[in-house]
């Protein structure tokens, strides 16, 4: 398996082992956004724990924020904090490694959870970037759920208007969000034509849980110069287990002692 994949996994294995630790958490979304996330902090972005308080360092915005125990696994990884710390303390009373990312924790830019914010962020970011004369670039990652806020497409809108060529947003559009399949929900059809209606270059990434696929993307969208990219990275949500792929009720689902065996066991194979 090829390394940053094989990393992937090393995460989903962290990321079973906190939400099984504290019985909470949004594993669906989680293991769908974790190859995003580790392909962003290992191969893209120019950010570290010795560069976080440097303002060329590029920014990142969990925009769908639940899946902050997936963001915690990758943060302690990539050496912001103890990993195992986080694990373990993970949604307990008193602890800082609470279920949506918030600033007291190394390595997280901005709190988020209340959905639809991300981008009007990232975009704030990305201008004062531009108006600074600074290098660094600004990655959002919203959910296809998510993308049923309005305020998103006032933040889209903005992008486009200013040409931030310095913004990359990620969908990760799974199809499924809380309650069920978005189609039913909320419909999210038509992503691509609606970010090129508002100024975006948009890149599909068809299996939107395969590093390499996503490492072209952001290559590509580096590269891209006079309005901002938009990755629509077609994902499985629960990717990796079996039983909890494309099933809305895992979207935060808690895993019996026999369901978090086989979800271990069936990691492990893939990885060894
Ligand atoms: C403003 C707001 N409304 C509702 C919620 C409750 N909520 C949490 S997750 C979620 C579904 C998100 O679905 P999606 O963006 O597709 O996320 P994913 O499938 O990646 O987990 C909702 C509605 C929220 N966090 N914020
Ligand atoms: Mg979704």
């Amino acid at each position: 398996m090829e390394c940053l994949q094989k990393k992937a996994y090393e995460i989903r294995r962290d990321v079973i082992e906190m939400v099984h630790n504290s019985s909470a958490g949004h594993v669906g979304g989680d293991l769908s956004v974790v190859d995003i996330l580790t392909v962003l902090y290992f191969k893209v972005m120019n950010v570290s724990p010795e560069k976080q308080h440097c303002t060329d360092r590029d920014r990142f915005i969990l925009s769908k924020g639940h899946c902050a125990d997936a963001l915690y696994c990758v943060l302690g990884e990539k050496g912001f904090f103890d990993k195992d710390e986080a694990i373990r303390l993970f949604s307990t009373y008193g602890s800082r490694y609470i279920g949506h990312p918030n600033i007291e924790i190394p390595g997280i830019e901005i709190n988020s959870g209340s959905l639809g914010h991300g981008i009007s962020a990232g975009v704030g970011m990305a201008l004062a970037a531009k108006m600074d004369g600074k290098t660094y670039r600004t990655y959002v990652v919203v959910g296809d759920g998510e993308m049923a806020e309005g305020s998103n497409y006032e933040g889209m809108m903005a992008a486009g208007h200013y040409k931030l060529d310095n913004l990359c947003v990620t969908i990760d559009l799974n199809r499924l969000q809380i309650s069920g399949a978005t189609s039913e929900v909320m419909c999210s059809d038509s992503l691509s034509e609606k970010f090129k209606a508002f100024g975006f270059h948009v890149i599909d990434v068809w299996d939107g849980n395969d590093c390499g696929q996503l490492v072209k993307a952001y290559d590509e969208a580096a590269a891209y110069k006079g309005r901002p990219t938009a990755v629509i990275a077609h994902t499985v949500k629960g990717k990796g287990i079996s039983f909890m792929e494309n099933e809305a009720s895992w979207h935060h689902g808690v895993m019996s002692e026999e369901q978090y065996s086989r979800a271990v066991k069936e990691l492990e194979e893939v990885m060894a």
